[in-house]
């Protein structure tokens, strides 16, 4: 049967839902102004082969090249801001929204493919809910970040892992962002000056978080296994609505193993909500089908405009 767009249906099959999982990808982000990777005019990979670029062979073979894009992308991402199609799947992880909408459900786990850590900064700004609970865990712990996140960096000698948002990992990468207007006069960067564990200061301590090891971004790459796979895995099995929202395949031949969750949730007799700005490779499976940007779709779809406007007033964006 052809999915169905109709909104009242969804709802209905929302509110009766037991466990709701959301699956995200690039177009999520797409309105925050990042670029997707695959099949648009800007797409992130479109001069690129990714199997040979995400990979932790290209980055033994060529970090400073790898440090060099990573860090535009990562200066690229800090400066974007969340859009209202973030905004509208928090509001999920909001207790009094999430009871008006889907009752039965426990808080909904938003596990997203996307590195650049915006699902992730509005369900911290999530403002806390005043019921005194204080089993209910923060609303962060509802992401799965699972190709991780580009502000995370792990030592490749001694493992320690970090977050940080500094606009500058290492002196020298930032230096050659800013040469970047002439291209026959960058700066040379060594392996030296990449980023390491301890930073540019680092004086020769081997302690753990401070060893000087070279730092890689802590992102999946192909032939790396996502964290939290068994987790995820597990969720899925348990799982009768499955929100995608813009992720180029939802059936096992594009990135896996994301790309096989739909499947998995659908064996298992759960539906499958797809909401794309177009038709994506494998959406005939899905039981409704939302096409256009999942920053108006999602928005209204749901129902949550007003509790977006209520929950962060001084968002333009909403
Ligand atoms: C909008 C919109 C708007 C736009 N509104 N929508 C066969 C051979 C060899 C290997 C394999 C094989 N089969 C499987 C594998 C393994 C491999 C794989 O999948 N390979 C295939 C390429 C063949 N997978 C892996 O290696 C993974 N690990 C693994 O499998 O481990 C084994 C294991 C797993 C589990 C349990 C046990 C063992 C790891 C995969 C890592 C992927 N990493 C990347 C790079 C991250 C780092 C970086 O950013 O630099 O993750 S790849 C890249 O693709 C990135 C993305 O998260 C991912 C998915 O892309 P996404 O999000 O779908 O983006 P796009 O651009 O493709 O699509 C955007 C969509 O949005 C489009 O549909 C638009 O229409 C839509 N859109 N604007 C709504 N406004
Ligand atoms: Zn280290």
């Amino acid at each position: 049967m052809a999915p169905s767009s109709d909104q009242g249906s969804f709802r209905t099959a929302l509110a009766q839902a037991k466990s709701v999982l959301i699956l995200s990808g690039a177009g999520l982000s797409a309105a925050s102004g990042i670029a997707t990777y695959r099949n648009a005019d800007n797409s992130l990979w479109n001069n690129f082969d990714p199997q040979k670029l995400a990979t932790p062979e290209a980055f033994k073979e060529n970090p400073i090249g790898m440090w060099t894009f990573y860090h535009r992308r990562r200066a690229e991402y800090l400066l974007a801001k969340p859009n209202p199609a973030h905004y509208a799947l928090a509001t999920l992880a909001h207790a009094p929204t999430l009871t008006r909408i889907a009752p039965f459900t426990t808080r909904p786990v938003h596990i997203t493919q996307n590195v650049d850590a915006l699902a992730l900064r509005v369900l911290e700004s999530l403002p806390a809910t005043q019921d005194g609970d204080s089993e209910v865990p923060p609303p962060a712990e509802a992401i799965i970040e699972m190709h991780g996140d580009i502000f995370v960096t792990r030592c490749t000698s001694c493992q320690h892992v970090q977050r940080s948002y500094a606009p500058e990992l290492a002196a020298a990468l930032t230096a050659l962002e800013k040469a970047n207007s002439d291209e026959n006069d960058l700066p040379s960067v060594t392996l030296d000056q990449l980023p390491k564990c301890g930073g540019d200061a680092w004086a020769g301590s081997n302690r753990y978080g401070r060893c000087g090891g070279l730092l890689r971004p802590e992102v999946v790459w192909f032939g790396e296994v996502p964290p939290r796979s068994g987790e995820i895995a597990r969720k899925m099995s348990g799982c009768d609505m499955l929100l995608v929202v813009g992720t180029s395949s939802i059936v096992g031949d594009l990135v896996r193993p994301a790309a096989d969750y739909a499947a998995q949730v659908k064996k298992n007799g759960g539906s499958l909500a797809v909401f794309n700005l177009g038709r994506s490779n494998g959406d005939e499976e899905a039981d409704f089908l939302f096409v256009g940007p999942c920053e108006e779709t999602l928005p209204e779809v749901l129902q949550v405009q007003e509790d977006m406007a209520i929950l962060w007033p001084k968002v333009e964006a909403i």
